[in-house]
């Protein structure tokens, strides 16, 4: 069943999709294949699961619409593993340890590894999550530590010296945390500087505007609601194209690690 759109039962028009899924190298998933799944835990949400080891991240991304009083009141995450929730939209209650938070559009939670996050919904309509989980990677002498806030306590960074490329960090540059979810924004017609070829991975969600998007050095039109997999080595740069809206996307990124051999 079609997820995000619903579209089921006899189509109009030949059978096509915009995805494109190069197992361990870049995934382009657009939301009309995507489906929801029963997981355990999670309650009244259609859960929809993106990145997995599968294909070839080391890290999990979901997206997760909470219908009323849906949520996740078992605890998501667990032993070794880190998690984070964004609000892409409407009003939730995370919660870590003994503590609650109220969080809307724009909020977030990262819980360090054994700490499990719950959540739910706070209002009837319903609200919408990117979640993240992670086996963390530790160092020594140094500790990850719970994170919460909104996007918009967050500086405003002008990427690279662009000032039509604003970038957002979630997470303390700090050796404890072995990764970063951030947001990169392209005002039409901006662009990154070059063409990345780093080892780290990313997941990243498109939440406002257009873009042409480079993977493996293909040129592939993407937009709000997209979702890229950007594995190990995986050529990556965007411009923002499309009226007035900027391209937009949260991204996770691992981050002050050495490389095992
Ligand atoms: O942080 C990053 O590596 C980021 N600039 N990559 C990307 O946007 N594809
Ligand atoms: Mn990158």
């Amino acid at each position: 069943m079609g997820y995000l759109n619903n579209n089921t039962g006899y189509i109009s028009d030949l059978l096509a999709s915009r995805s494109i899924i190069k197992r361990g190298n870049y995934a382009l998933i657009t939301p009309d294949g995507l489906v929801k799944n029963i997981i355990p835990g999670f309650e009244n949400c259609d859960t929809t699961i993106l990145s997995t080891p599968k294909l070839g991240a080391t890290f999990v991304d979901y997206l997760v619409t909470l219908h009323a009083q849906g949520g996740n009141s078992a605890g998501f995450g667990g032993e070794g593993v880190e998690t984070f929730l964004y609000v892409i939209d409407g009003a939730i209650t995370a919660g870590a340890g003994d503590d609650k938070y109220s969080l809307t559009k724009g909020g977030y939670l990262y819980c360090p590894p054994g700490e499990l996050m719950t959540f739910v919904n706070a209002q009837e309509a319903d609200s919408q999550l990117f979640l993240y989980k992670r086996r963390y990677v530790a160092t020594p002498g140094h500790a990850p530590y719970r994170v919460t806030g909104n996007e918009n306590q967050l500086e405003r960074i002008e990427y690279e010296g662009m000032s039509d490329v604003i970038l957002l960090d979630f997470l303390p540059k700090e050796l404890g945390f072995d990764m970063n979810m951030h947001i990169l924004s392209f005002a039409p017609g901006a662009s990154h500087g070059y063409i990345e070829t780093h080892v780290q991975e990313h997941g990243a969600y498109i939440l406002s505007g257009q873009g042409v998007y480079n993977l493996d050095n293909e040129w592939i039109p993407v937009k709000k609601g997209d979702y890229i997999f950007m594995g190990a080595y995986s050529l990556q740069a965007g411009y923002g194209v499309g009226r007035g809206e900027a391209f937009s996307y949260i991204y996770s990124k691992d981050c002050h690690r050495d490389v095992e051999i």
